[in-house]
């Protein structure tokens, strides 16, 4: 941001506690923690006064768009006593005036250097300080360096050809003439329709003589319905501020809001509406992002709600061919940060209004009179530019910052920015930012995500100082355990779809990664807690307290697992190994009814083989190109530690398999303990895949294609018909892929000391399992432990192990013990997932990439190409 014109200060070289960049909310608040602490402090923003982004972004319409009630600073019980809003949604002179205020109270400004633009950071190691200076010449040097410097300061360029070739007035929306514009009798170009330019249009409209709107890319918005703050949040307010403050700390946005868990592709279409309407009439963001509970994960949800936003705006628009171009479809809904505003689709029913479609009609270069697209001329007296901004790193690699050896910050971060909870970067110790890449910042209530951050920073100061460490850092483990929580917190979301600033797709050359930390303000919020409960967890700490590092990741689940785990906790449900094996399976198909589908496939038959104990039922499954066929076999045997499961509990698992792999799958059900002990679940999965091989063709497979699966105690006889199979010299089996399977009856290893409770398949559950199936003398034999067996010549193998199963390591065990056997190997890591997680297909959306990958493998055991197989992608 270029500096603002103000009186010029002395230049000044002194040493501080701590330097703040910028004096917008999250700058003063700094500023003021600093002062409680009882730290000298010294701010800088470029600006002639407080506000930031208020002080800046002066255009016609400037509103914030989350309601002011909730928009402001809580610290300050005065404060929110004596300011009162005037409307639903703020205006942009009156939020300046809030700030103002706020900064008077506490006497902030003389901590502030105004008109100053910090252009320089340095580390420097034998000082153990920053050393800042400033386009004025000022060198500081300070202890802690906080850039409290926005996320959304630094304008993006025009990147349009001839744009400094325009004769006529240039404007941009961040950048507004504090005298304001007259636009009467003038023919006005407005570039850009974001939030900037949607707030600006229909007031530039009121008094330009002619507008031409140039739309790159449809944007949503709903009506803002402005007007007194609503009632009813002024009642709960008034009746206990601290309450809802609290509410919206511990909110998943930052405003009190209780979550629906209706889902749209569930719902009625009366539900649906009623939904859509109750949101559209209340006109806030968070209403509208939370129609259904789904909504942001499942396209089908998403398209409900884009499709009603656009049935609305072709309501809204009485030209049918302008209404169409203004209907956003190149993105789902809320992908790319949607707009409030106030008339804006009406504003082009005006006969002075006229839109370009950039997308038909893109613009050539800018010329000395107007603008020349690829059809025509226009002629201008101003442009306004609405394109947006370098948004979340922009002002952070506006500075030339360098920490630790020399190391710059944009270096490294060229591949996209690394924070550990958007707090802290490695390498550059007490350089601190607020509501950087990587914490919740521009998806939440921004007043809420600046409070909080600031109140961390401020307490790991105090922490820090009572503990007598003057430098803090996170480790390089800790912060890539983050960024990995960030990326799977985002990939679960249609987020990264969007070519968004989010995504950083509007910057040229910008790499793309999901900016903000989209797991919500309440997860985020009791991380950085966890991180102060457990010593600073993942940071590194030095000074005459000594030297201390709590290496280790704060966040390893994957975030929806973790969600199913917190679901299922509250359910209450009795621990099964407290059950008896009846009550147990009827819970267990209690819960199977309820769950999404998984998907469609050709053919489901069912049908029944012969066992040694009996006819055993089994169900085939075929995939989507039958008429193809014949096809590869894979025959999948069920978990459920012996004794529960059937041919529905992991049928969507075997739909999924089937659709993804392209392979046949007969899933079998073999006789379950207590009923009948080992070994004849084992005998009875060796004569299934006899069976099947002996009936491939009839079955619709190849000869001699035929593999074996199974999930957990399925894939422990899966592995053992293998080795019966070898010992009996036949059949032959491509190959087996074994799914967090049972390898042996210890229960010694790291991963039940780690993983034996809380993560459903608990210790004591297991040994429920092993009592119900085996004799503990009947344990050590290789049809009950193949890991003790035999494993030479056995069939490839792909063993998935999944992080937080206590059955992980005896899994790692096999594939080891295999590989030395000298069997080909493929060992699946199922990073952040639970014993039962990959199975919940629909549910658990971060376990579709290791189905794929399983997927993958037995394609992989089968010679010929598999036809039929679907688009991993698609599948969810
Ligand atoms: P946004 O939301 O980034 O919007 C910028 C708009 O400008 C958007 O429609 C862009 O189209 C468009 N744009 C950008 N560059 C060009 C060029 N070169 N040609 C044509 N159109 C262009 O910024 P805002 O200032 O409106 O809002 C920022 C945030 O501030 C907002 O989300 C609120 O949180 C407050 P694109 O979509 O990239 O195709």
């Amino acid at each position: 941001m270029t500096r603002d014109s103000g009186t010029k200060p002395a230049a000044v070289s002194a040493q501080f506690d701590a330097v703040v960049v910028g004096a917008g909310f999250s700058g003063l608040y700094m500023l003021y923690q600093l002062r409680q602490l009882g730290m000298s402090a010294k701010g800088f923003d470029a600006a002639a006064d407080v506000g930031g982004t208020w002080y800046w972004n002066r255009y016609p319409g400037a509103r914030c768009d989350i309601p002011t009630t909730d928009y402001a600073y809580s610290f300050d019980p005065e404060l929110e006593k004596e300011w009162i809003w005037s409307e639903k949604y703020a205006t942009q002179p009156e939020i300046l005036d809030y700030l103002r205020l706020a900064a008077d109270r506490h006497g902030l400004r003389s901590d502030i250097e105004f008109s100053t633009t910090v252009t320089s950071a340095h580390w420097d190691e034998g000082e153990n300080r920053w050393k800042i200076t400033t386009d004025r010449g000022n060198e500081i040097w300070c202890r802690y360096y906080i850039m409290a410097s926005g996320c959304l300061s630094i304008p993006k360029s025009a990147e349009i050809e001839g744009a400094g070739q325009f004769a006529g007035q240039v404007y941009f929306t961040s950048q507004w003439p504090h005298e304001g514009v007259d636009f009467t009798g003038q023919r006005v170009a407005v570039i850009g329709t974001g939030s900037s330019g949607i707030q600006s249009i229909p007031l530039i409209a009121r008094q330009a003589s002619q507008l031409t709107v140039f739309q790159r890319t449809p944007n949503f918005s709903i009506p803002a319905h402005n007007g007194p703050a609503p009632a009813e949040r002024l009642v709960q307010l008034s009746d206990d501020r601290d309450g809802y403050r609290h509410a919206a700390r511990w909110s998943r946005g930052g405003i009190p809001a209780e979550p629906t868990d209706v889902l749209g592709v569930t719902a009625s279409e009366d539900v649906r509406r009623e939904r859509f309407e109750a949101a559209w009439d209340q006109g806030e963001l968070f209403g509208i992002l939370g129609v259904f509970a789904d909504q942001g994960v499942n396209p089908d949800s998403n398209d409900i709600v884009a499709g009603m936003i656009r049935e609305k705006i072709r309501l809204a628009v009485d030209d049918p061919e302008t209404a169409e171009a203004l209907c956003p479809k190149d993105h789902y809904f809320g992908t790319k940060r949607p707009c409030l505003d106030t008339g804006y689709f009406e504003t082009y029913n005006l006969p002075h209004v006229r839109l370009v479609d950039l997308r038909k009609q893109p613009i050539i270069r800018i010329t000395e009179e107007g603008i020349d697209t690829a059809d025509q001329s226009f002629e201008f007296d101003a442009i306004v530019y609405a394109t947006g901004f370098d948004a979340m790193t922009g002002a952070l690699a506006a500075v030339d910052v360098t920490g630790r050896g020399g190391l710059s910050l944009t270096e490294k971060w060229a591949p996209g920015p690394s924070t550990y909870l958007g707090l802290m970067t490695a390498g550059f110790p007490n350089l601190f930012m607020i509501t950087g890449p990587g914490s919740p910042s521009v998806l939440s209530n921004m007043t809420v995500s600046i409070e909080q951050h600031v109140d961390w920073v401020a307490g790991c100061l105090r922490d820090m100082r009572d503990a007598g460490f003057d430098t803090i850092e996170p480790t390089a483990l800790a912060e890539s355990g983050w960024d990995e929580h960030v990326r799977d917190c985002a990939a679960i979301t249609l987020h990264p779809t969007a070519s968004s600033w989010y995504m950083g797709a509007n910057v040229p050359g910008k790499p793309r990664v999901f900016l903000p930390y989209i797991g919500g303000v309440n997860a985020y919020r009791q991380a950085c807690d966890d991180v102060v409960s457990q010593g600073y967890l993942g940071f590194r700490r030095t000074g005459r307290g000594g030297d201390q590092c709590r290496d280790g990741v704060i966040r390893s689940m994957q975030p929806d697992v973790a969600m199913v785990l917190e679901i299922m906790a509250g359910l209450g449900l009795p621990p099964i190994q407290t059950l008896s094996a009846g009550d147990a399976r009827a819970l267990m198909a209690a819960a199977a009814a309820t769950r999404p589908p998984g998907p469609e496939v050709a053919e489901v038959t069912d049908g029944v083989m012969p066992g040694p104990g009996g006819d055993l039922p089994y169900r085939l499954y075929r995939p989507a190109a039958a008429d193809q066929g014949p096809h590869p076999i894979v025959v999948y045997f069920h978990g459920g530690g012996w004794v529960l499961g059937d041919l529905d509990s992991d049928d969507p698992l075997c739909r999924d398999l089937c659709a993804r792999s392209g392979a046949v799958v007969v899933s079998v059900n073999y006789r379950h303990a207590p009923e009948a002990r080992f070994p004849a679940a084992a005998q009875d999965a060796f004569t299934a895949v006899q069976w099947v091989d002996a009936n491939t063709v009839s079955l619709g497979g190849i000869p001699g294609q035929v593999a074996v699966a199974g999930w957990s105690a399925g894939g422990n006889i899966a592995t053992v018909a293998c080795h019966l199979a070898r010992d009996a010299g036949g059949p032959r089996i491509a190959g087996q892929l074994l799914i967090n399977p049972v390898v042996e009856s210890e229960m010694m290893r790291q991963s039940y000391a780690e993983n034996g409770d809380g993560y459903i398949l608990t210790t004591a559950l297991m040994r429920w399992f092993w009592d119900h199936y085996a004799d503990p003398a009947e344990r050590g034999d290789p049809r009950a432990a193949p890991l003790l067996g035999n494993l030479a010549d056995l069939p490839s193998a792909c063993i998935v192990t999944a992080d937080f199963d206590p059955l992980r390591d005896e899994g790692v065990a096999y594939a080891r013990a295999l590989d030395a056997a000298g069997v080909p190997v493929r060992h699946v890591r199922a990073r952040g997932h639970t014993h039962t997680s990959l199975t919940m297909v629909g549910i658990v959306i971060s376990g579709a990439p290791v189905r794929a990958q399983m997927a993958g493998a037995l394609a992989d055991f089968f010679p010929a190409p598999v036809t039929g197989a679907v688009s991993n992608s698609s599948i969810g």
